[in-house]
């Protein structure tokens, strides 16, 4: 007798050093851009909750801060965070770089008791940089390193691996009726994802300590039935010194900012917006407790 296939659901969480490809994953994975991604290190701050919903089966992916260790009171924030969506998983994505040789701490956060006792696969991203055969070996070496359940190359910018990685997630989910409605990708409202490509177009654009010190608040949005919506945001620094910068000459950076944002924003709503930026000052915002708890650091 046949048997009836049953739906399965739950709580993918991705985990891994800055830069490794998380955001990238999530948006290949979703074929949607969710999350920000830069060339930069720590650019994802938040936890993001992305939703494939496929023939049978609803995966939810948390894409979250990069793993590192905490120095200030943002890190540390974003390391809870990290810590937070694990609770939450069913099973963990771990995510390495074929390019680069992490080993160690790639082990030292997995031995830290980062995966609680949950079943973690180790997704070998970028392979679109190197040789084949440099694979083997490496694979090799994680085998032996942690009792991963799978380990699967990918490239994530390439999309490829994606569709077996998303099948073996599968196997591994719980038996469960979906958890959100089969069209929804995504639990933020509209306005979380407009402050991060402002941030991104930060990131983007300038150098040094200031995507660091940028943090970007929508603190008006107001959808309009005649004309374009009008979104104004405040890109606060943490220091009087790097207005200047942000600014620039005769506003000419921050322009820029606002002309590629608003790009983005208009694509991301299928919508015309009128983007207002305005830039402030939060003393050392990144060390300020309650600056990170109103600011939604936390959520
Ligand atoms: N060549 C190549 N580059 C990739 C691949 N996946 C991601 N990248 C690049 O790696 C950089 C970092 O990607 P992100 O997706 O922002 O990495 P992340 O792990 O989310 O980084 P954090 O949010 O800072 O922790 C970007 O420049 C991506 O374009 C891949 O499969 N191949
Ligand atoms: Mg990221």
């Amino acid at each position: 007798m046949k048997q009836k296939l049953q739906y399965k659901a739950g709580y993918v969480t991705i985990i891994g050093r800055p830069n490794c490809g998380k955001s990238t994953l999530t948006n290949s994975l979703l074929n949607f851009k969710l999350s920000i991604v830069t060339a930069k290190p720590q650019t994802t701050r938040h936890r993001i909750l992305g939703i494939v919903s496929g023939d049978g089966y609803q995966i939810i992916f948390l894409d979250t801060p990069g793993l590192l260790d905490p120095k200030y009171k943002l890190q540390e924030v974003m390391l809870k965070t990290v810590q937070g969506a694990i609770a939450d998983a069913d099973l963990l994505l771990f995510m390495t770089e074929a390019q680069e040789d992490f080993f160690e701490k790639d082990m030292y956060f997995l031995n830290m008791g980062i995966h609680q006792q949950k079943p973690v696969i180790l997704a070998i991203n970028k392979i679109d940089l190197v040789e084949k055969s440099t694979l083997l070996p490496k694979i090799e070496t994680y085998r032996k390193g942690y009792p991963f359940c799978e380990i699967i190359p990918i490239s994530a910018l390439q999309h490829d691996g994606l569709d077996r990685l998303r099948q073996v997630i599968v196997t591994y989910l719980p038996t469960s009726s979906p958890f959100y409605p089969e069209d929804m990708i995504t639990q933020r409202p509209e306005r979380f994802f407009v402050a991060e490509i402002i941030r991104e177009k930060v990131f983007m654009k300038y150098g040094d300590e200031i995507p660091y010190s940028t943090s970007v608040h929508v603190e008006e949005f107001k959808e309009r039935d005649q004309g374009k919506d009008y979104i104004r945001a405040a890109i606060y620094l943490e220091r009087a010194s790097q207005k200047a910068i942000l600014i620039g000459k005769k506003g000419a950076a921050l322009k820029e900012v606002g002309r590629l944002a608003r790009a983005d924003i208009e694509a991301f709503l299928d919508r015309p917006v009128f983007l207002e930026l305005w830039v402030g000052v939060k003393e050392k915002w990144r060390r300020n407790e309650s600056f990170l708890r109103e600011s939604g650091y936390y959520d």
